[in-house]
């Protein structure tokens, strides 16, 4: 009983752990942050393709491309922790003196994709064509205001 409730107060100790926590540097944590974004747009890139006509689409590898968008879509946000403003990144200071604006373009961006994820396993052109235009734009709002050129 005792040794489960060390268990127990490790595993919260660890759950309520400030995000950059999980990074042992700040760099980590940037390097984290942009090979995730790096694999998100990989893979949101190739639903354009197919939902622009530039490659043929094929609703298997839209449904795999959107399963890889669903998973990493989550991830790179617990990445912009404190001292995580600075080195190889075009981050502007933005995300965090105007963290509400940002959390809203992430919580907007979440959306969307997720909107496209849908609609990319309906097996359906017209419905991720649908999807796709207002989830660039809100990939695009986020870039114009909180990534330097
Ligand atoms: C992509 C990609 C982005 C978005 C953005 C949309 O394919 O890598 O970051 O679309 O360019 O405006």
């Amino acid at each position: 009983m005792k040794k489960f409730i060390t268990l127990t107060s490790v595993l919260f100790a660890v759950l309520a752990m400030p995000a950059h926590a999980q990074f042992a540097k700040p760099e980590d944590a940037v390097k984290y942050r942009k090979a995730s974004f790096t694999v998100m747009g990989a893979h949101f890139g190739r639903l354009g393709a197919m939902a622009g006509g530039k490659a043929p689409y094929d609703a298997k590898q839209a449904a795999e491309n959107a399963d890889v968008i669903a998973a990493v879509a989550k991830l790179p946000w617990a990445a912009f922790g404190e001292g995580t403003d600075k080195g190889d990144t075009r981050a502007k200071p933005e995300i965090w003196t105007e963290s509400a604006k940002f959390k809203d373009a992430v919580d907007k961006n979440q959306a969307e994709l997720a909107k496209v994820v849908a609609a990319a396993k309906t097996g359906n052109l017209d419905a991720l064509k649908a999807a796709m235009g207002p989830a660039g734009a809100s990939c695009k709002a986020c870039h114009d205001s909180f990534r330097k050129d």
